[in-house]
C-alpha cells in the first residue's frame, strides 16, 4: 500500500479517544487547522461516514480524499467506502477489523501499531517534530508503557478535552514537552484519577470464576483505562468489567489473553434489544483487552454456562431483526455467595 499525499479538501473520520484524536492532529498538521475531522465513536461512525459520502455524491463533482483512522466500520459501510470514487484509506490496528483488510485494498490493519503511528507512517508530510509525540501516543494506546510521559499525555487529554488538547498540540513545537501550566493541570488530573480509583475500590464486587479466576465488576463512568488497569493490579484480578450506567456503555479490561480463557463468562443484562446481543458476540470474540460497547441497561449479571451462551448466540444469529427476550434465567448461574465486596 502506498502512502497518501493529502489534498487541502481531504476529510478524516477518526476515533474520539486519545489515539484517534492525535490522528486528527497529525492530519491537520499537514493541511491546516480548518481541515475537516470527524471525531466518532463506534456507535456513530457508520452513520457519519454514510452521511458525508452521500452529501459528497449529491453536492459536487469533487471527490475529496477520505481517511478513516483508528476505527472499524460495518460491512455495509465498507461497501460504500469501496464504491466511493475518490481516494480513500482506512488505517486501523484492531484485530476485530482484520476482515476489512482481507476484503478491501484501501484498508491497512496493523496490530503492531496504533492508529496514530499508522497515520504518521502512511500520510505524507507530517512534520518530523511530531514523531516522538506519535510514539508516545502509540506507547499509551497499545499499553506498552515504555515511556512514563505517555500516561501523562493521556491525563492531560482528560483534563483539557478534545478541542483544547488539539489546539495545544498543534500550537506547540513538541507536544510531549509539558509547559508550566500543563504541569499544574497534570497534578490536578492525576489527583482526581487517584481519588476516583479509590472510590471504585470501595464499590467493586469480585466474582470468583471457574479456574480460580477473579472478575471484578464495578460502576465507572470515567478514566476507564487507568482505573481498569490499576484495579487489575491492586486487587490482583484477571479481568474487570466497568459499567457506565448513564452512558449505557460497558468497558472491559483484562490481563493479556484472559478474555480468551474466560470465554464462558458473559455479562448480560435486561436483554431487550439487538445491541445487547452485539455485546455478547463481542465479548465472545474478543480475546484481548480494550473494548467498549453500548448496552441497554445498567443491570448486569454474569453467566458462566457455555450452553446458555450458545443458546444466546444462536438467537442472535437467527432472530437478529426482532426484539429478543431471554425468557428463562435458569441457565444463568450467579452465586452471590461467591462474590465478595471489598472495603
Ligand atoms: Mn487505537
Amino acid at each position: 500500500m502506498n502512502t497518501m499525499k493529502l489534498k487541502p479538501n481531504a476529510i478524516m473520520f477518526t476515533h474520539n479517544d486519545l489515539d484517534g484524536i492525535v490522528c486528527g492532529i497529525l492530519f491537520q498538521s499537514v493541511i491546516g487547522y480548518g481541515a475537516e475531522v470527524n471525531y466518532c465513536g463506534y456507535y456513530n461512525v457508520d452513520e457519519k461516514i454514510i452521511k458525508v459520502l452521500d452529501h459528497i455524491e449529491r453536492r459536487t463533482n469533487e471527490h475529496p480524499q477520505i481517511i478513516i483512522s483508528d476505527l472499524g466500520i460495518k460491512p455495509e459501510t465498507a461497501e460504500c467506502v469501496d464504491r466511493y470514487e475518490g481516494e480513500k484509506i482506512l488505517l486501523d490496528h484492531h484485530k476485530t477489523n482484520r476482515w476489512i483488510q482481507e476484503k478491501y485494498d484501501c484498508a491497512i490493519i496493523d496490530e503492531e501499531a496504533s492508529g496514530t503511528l499508522l497515520v504518521f507512517d502512511y500520510i505524507e508530510g507530517i512534520p518530523d517534530r511530531f514523531r516522538d509525540f506519535a510514539i508516545r501516543v502509540d506507547d499509551y494506546d497499545r499499553w506498552v508503557h515504555a515511556y512514563p510521559d505517555s500516561k501523562r499525555l493521556k491525563c492531560l487529554f482528560y483534563v483539557l478535552g478534545i478541542e483544547r488538547f488539539v489546539d495545544r498540540c498543534l500550537n506547540l513545537t513538541n507536544p510531549i514537552i509539558f509547559t508550566e501550566s500543563d504541569e499544574l493541570l497534570l497534578e490536578l488530573g492525576e489527583e482526581a484519577i487517584e481519588r476516583y480509583i479509590h472510590i471504585l475500590e470501595k464499590g467493586i464486587v469480585i466474582y470468583e470464576l471457574t479456574g480460580d479466576k477473579q472478575l471484578g465488576v464495578v460502576f465507572a463512568d470515567r478514566y476507564q483505562s487507568e482505573a481498569g488497569h490499576e484495579l487489575l493490579n491492586r486487587l490482583n484480578l484477571d479481568a474487570i468489567i466497568m459499567i457506565d450506567a448513564n452512558n449505557r456503555k460497558i468497558s472491559m479490561r483484562s490481563k493479556p489473553h484472559t478474555w480468551a480463557k474466560l470465554q464462558n463468562v458473559l455479562v448480560v443484562g435486561d436483554i431487550k434489544t439487538l445491541q445487547w446481543l452485539n455485546l455478547i458476540t463481542k465479548v465472545l470474540s474478543y480475546s484481548d483487552s480494550i473494548k467498549t460497547t453500548k448496552i441497554q441497561s445498567s443491570f448486569c449479571v454474569i453467566v458462566d454456562n457455555q450452553i446458555t451462551l450458545d443458546r444466546l448466540h444462536k438467537r442472535f444469529v437467527f432472530r437478529s431483526n426482532c426484539k429478543v427476550r431471554f425468557s428463562s434465567r435458569r441457565g444463568y448461574r450467579i452465586n452471590s455467595s461467591n462474590s465478595r465486596r471489598i472495603s
